[in-house]
């Protein structure tokens, strides 16, 4: 089939996310529920605060923020990693950043397989926060041998999708048809199974080791763990989740409440009962859960580092960290320590903490042939003839994605696995390197120079 016939692959991207939201407003009507208050806050905040509408205007995020959505999924080998990053390639999303969680008390490390072009994210901004069992972070070498042996009796692919994968890979693409297939077969992996592929004793077993284990191990496929829409203000849906029934965990994880967000602020709602048929007897397991999140602008190295120091040196004021009981405190120590990070675009910009995009004016256009109109970056901004914003966060932060994992895994003991980064065994189960999130935002905004540099007929802005 000739390449033009091909659906784009952020075509099949958009198609699978609206698939799979509707399947898991299906699987767990609380999301609907969710995504009902989120679309009501993100209209009360474009009403109440028209720069916000406007900002989201220049960098085209409006058209996406009601699509905007990221899923969560673990899986038990470095096949199944594998078959996943191959699957998710079918539809552009490659895997960016390693996030080791072990440190954190969770036996697993991750990446988030996302779209990594500017105009990809605009199509489709769908990301899957992708997580790998460690079973050689499990002391116990029978229940290590017992889990590995599980794992390795379950497809968690269908023979279909398995065979349109290497379709998609050998000739380049998916016909029209085909992506059709290839997306309802996709959605089989994700689905919820409540048939367990073990025993009620193994599944305790498995369980008494640590919950996430059982969750992986005892079960026919990853089934997708929660899916996060994206609100423009997440302190009133921290507040408004109480009045439709929804109690969110007891801190917004993250950066503290600012004019201009920045990164990644979360919360999430507890995991509820499922009910499930282990191989000889009834029973329950909770695995999945919602979670909202806002997103804020990328930090460079210089930002990042001063936002590790701040959240560091608020923890450590809190002596550890924030639960229920310590929860108002920690929101006040968080907000005083991060009045060192400067809330204004133009200071965030001039210290290099954030990355940003850039965009021709009118103004500058009309400007275009005058003879005396600026050509350097900040000539052109002081005159208005180029406009600025901060350039949104695609990615997650390992200590919120362990606050968001602990808080769902129930309060029964944290285990404690050291700090045991490994980023060359991910890659090496994954078959392939993760991409540096860093490189991608420098490169956004680089291409966002050269496309004022071009507008303007200047040769280049640095
Ligand atoms: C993933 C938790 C991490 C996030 O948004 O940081 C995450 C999981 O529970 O599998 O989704
Ligand atoms: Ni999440």
């Amino acid at each position: 089939m000739p390449a033009q016939d091909f659906v784009s692959p952020d075509n099949i991207r958009a198609r699978f996310s609206a698939a799979m939201s509707l399947m898991y407003k299906q699987e767990v009507p609380l999301y609907g529920t969710l995504l009902a208050l989120v679309s009501e806050v993100n209209r009360q905040v474009m009403a109440a605060r028209p720069e916000v509408a406007e900002a989201l205007r220049w960098t085209g995020e409006i058209e996406r923020l009601d699509q905007e959505r990221h899923g969560a999924i673990r899986v038990g080998t470095a096949t199944e990693l594998a078959t996943i990053g191959r699957l998710f390639a079918v539809m552009g999303m490659h895997p960016v950043g390693y996030y080791d969680l072990s440190s954190a008390g969770v036996p697993v490390h991750s990446t988030a397989f996302r779209p990594v072009h500017e105009q990809s994210l605009h199509v489709s901004p769908f990301r899957v926060f992708t997580s790998l069992l460690r079973l050689e972070l499990i002391d116990d070498p029978a229940l290590r041998e017992l889990a590995a042996s599980i794992l390795q009796e379950r497809q968690i692919f269908t023979p279909r999708l398995l065979e349109l994968i290497a379709q998609s890979e050998r000739d380049g693409g998916l016909s029209d048809a085909d992506a059709e297939a290839f997306v309802s077969e996709a959605l089989h992996t994700f689905r919820w199974h409540p048939e367990a592929t073990v025993t009620a004793g193994q599944y305790q077993q498995l369980h008494d080791q640590h919950r996430l284990i059982a969750d992986v191990v005892a079960f026919k496929g990853p089934h997708i763990n929660h899916l996060t829409p994206r609100t423009l203000d997440i302190d009133l849906i921290q507040l408004g989740m109480p009045t439709k029934g929804i109690a969110p965990k007891a801190v917004i994880e993250g950066p503290p409440t600012r004019r201009h967000p920045i990164l990644l602020r979360q919360t999430s709602f507890k995991a509820l009962q499922e009910s499930i048929a282990f191989r000889d007897a009834d029973g329950s397991h909770t695995a999945r859960f919602g979670e909202i999140e806002q997103r804020g602008a990328a930090l460079t190295p210089k930002g990042r580092q001063l936002y590790d120091q701040l959240l560091d040196a608020t923890r450590e004021a809190l002596g550890g960290a924030p639960v229920e009981h310590n929860a108002q405190r920690y929101m006040s120590l968080l907000a005083e320590q991060f009045s060192a990070f400067p809330d204004d675009l133009r200071q965030m910009r001039e210290q290099g903490l954030a990355y940003f995009r850039y965009f021709v004016t009118d103004k500058g256009l009309a400007a275009r042939d005058t003879a005396q109109r600026p050509t350097t970056l900040q000539g052109l901004i002081d005159a208005g003839h180029v406009h600025y914003e901060a350039l949104v966060y695609e990615d997650f932060l390992p200590v919120s994605a362990a606050g968001i994992f602990q808080s769902n895994l129930g309060d029964d003991g944290q285990a404690e696995y050291g700090s045991n980064a490994n980023r060359e065994a991910f890659e090496e189960a994954l078959g392939q390197r993760v991409q540096d999130e860093l490189a991608l935002y420098a490169e956004t905004e680089r291409r966002s120079l050269s496309a004022c540099a071009a507008a303007l007929g200047l040769s280049a802005l640095a």
